[in-house]
């Protein structure tokens, strides 16, 4: 049966409006995930180590018969794809795929927790996410357009409205 899964897309290096582009088409093309809606296109200011580029921010649903270690397999390959190399915890990447919602679930384990653990705190991950999902509730039961209201929209900027953004 196919599940419903929320992915966040970041990159601040390397164009990063045409790392996020392409990072759909990718997910679009991996067998067993079909992307259902885009959200719109953001930059943001960086939240982490100072000095470090702006990012592009933006969220996709997808509809997936992959089980969520699969797709966080799946997801780390176009990662690499795109060049990412993890060195500098929090430092700047060329694309970063964070699976924030599979299904209703909740994973705790070792290479996977769901929903994304520091999604609430992060106005770069919600806010597009509510573009694409504006009546989500989460697992614990919290409605998504109360988590948006209690985070600013500070340093975030809408720079394309909808797929394909460039
Ligand atoms: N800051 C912003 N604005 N957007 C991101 O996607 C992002 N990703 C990260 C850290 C380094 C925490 N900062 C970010 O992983």
């Amino acid at each position: 049966m196919a599940e419903t899964a929320y992915i966040a897309l970041g990159s601040n290096l390397e164009k990063p409006e045409l790392q996020l582009q392409r990072a759909v088409d990718d997910i679009d093309t991996v067998s067993g995930m079909t992307v259902s809606a885009c959200s719109r296109l953001y930059r943001s200011d960086p939240v982490g180590p100072p000095g470090q580029p702006d990012y592009c921010n933006a969220v996709v649903a997808v509809k997936t018969t992959l089980k969520p270690l699969q797709l966080l397999d799946s997801l780390q390959s176009i990662e690499n794809a795109h060049g990412r190399i993890r060195s500098v915890r929090w430092g700047p990447r060329t694309l970063d795929l964070d699976i924030l919602l599979y299904d209703n679930q909740i994973i705790e384990s070792e290479r996977l927790t769901v929903p994304h653990y520091q999604m609430h705190v992060r106005n770069f991950v919600l806010y597009p996410l509510l573009d694409i999902a504006p009546g989500l509730e989460l697992p614990n039961g919290k409605k998504l357009k109360a988590m948006v209201d209690e985070l600013s929209y500070q340093g975030l900027n809408v720079i394309a409205e909808s797929y394909p953004w460039i």
